[in-house]
């Protein structure tokens, strides 16, 4: 079955109470929220993001690099930037950089809506009622709440599900721990390309075993799902693939700790921008909490 998918008003989420909750456990496998942030504040935002970015800690994704029609151009050098730390990094630089991220972020949006207040008050009403938290280690420091993702042209991220993330240390550290099952994605766009840059889910959760058929070849030295490469012509003849379209200032939630996802290459001179993070629930069903 093709992902199913909703769009709302950020004004009319009083009758999507357990809207989170829902996709977690099965519902609907993705929501657009639409104009959570004004496009012309995050024009902005870009803008300064654009100066700052030095002043960032920031990594570099290895990706590939495909023509169109999924030939393979150069496995050289990935171009996803990540600005702040991805939860997979060393505990201490990841810890210390949330916390700058989080001072960062504050001034990119100065002068606006605030990131942090803006998506904890949308998000909030979609919990069923339950806390909403940023996640914790152990010795009470808060991780990332989001991390910005920026894809320049000719970028795409490859096909990825979030189940297979959840070996590493950063997730065994969180303290209360959490419900691996109920991993759900968001992000807000900030800028979208010319053409290109959709996030596409597929009709294929991390245990099915059709999706092993797709990992023919091996490249060592890259992150953990980009390790094979994908057979594009494969996928898009044999699943059904939905792509969510959306505008600068959407928020997207779907349902990418179990369906298998990606975003599609970004063309044009513009890249595609989005900050974003990941929701589960607490492993004793109280409360929900988002990390990047
Ligand atoms: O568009 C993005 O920010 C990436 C979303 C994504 O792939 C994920 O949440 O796993």
């Amino acid at each position: 079955m093709p992902a199913t998918c909703a769009t709302t008003e950020v004004d009319a989420l009083a009758g999507r109470t357990d809207a989170i909750v829902d996709m977690m456990r099965g519902g609907c496998d993705s929501l657009v929220i639409k104009r959570v942030f004004d496009p012309d504040q995050l024009a902005e935002v870009v803008k300064r993001l654009d100066h700052a970015e030095r002043f960032f800690p920031a990594s570099a994704l290895k990706t590939l690099r495909f023509r169109n029609g999924g030939e393979l151009v150069d496995a050289e050098p990935l171009l996803i930037r990540t600005i702040g730390d991805p939860i997979s990094n060393e505990g201490e630089r990841y810890l210390s950089t949330a916390e700058h991220l989080h001072w960062g972020t504050r001034a990119l949006f100065a002068g606006g809506v605030d990131f942090e207040h803006r998506i904890e008050s949308v998000l909030s009403q979609l919990t069923g009622g339950r806390q909403l938290v940023r996640a914790r280690a152990h010795d009470g420091r808060s991780y990332s709440g989001w991390t910005f993702r920026v894809l320049p042209p000719d970028v795409a991220i490859d096909l990825h599900v979030g189940h297979s993330f959840f070996d590493w240390e950063r997730y065994r550290e969180m303290a209360g721990g959490f419900d691996y099952r109920t991993q759900v994605s968001f992000f807000v766009l900030l800028q979208k390309p010319e053409r290109g840059g959709v996030l596409e889910i597929l009709d294929v959760t991390h245990d099915d075993a059709r999706a092993q058929a797709w990992h023919r070849r091996t490249l060592p030295g890259y992150v953990a799902h980009q390790r094979d490469i994908i057979d594009y012509d494969s996928i898009d003849h044999d699943f059904e693939v939905t792509g969510v379209p959306m505008e600068a200032g959407d928020m997207l939630l779907f349902h990418g700790g179990e369906f298998y996802h990606r975003v599609s290459m970004v063309h044009g001179a513009r890249p595609r921008i989005t900050v974003g993070g990941f929701l589960g629930l607490s492993s004793d069903d109280q409360r929900l909490m988002y990390w990047a």
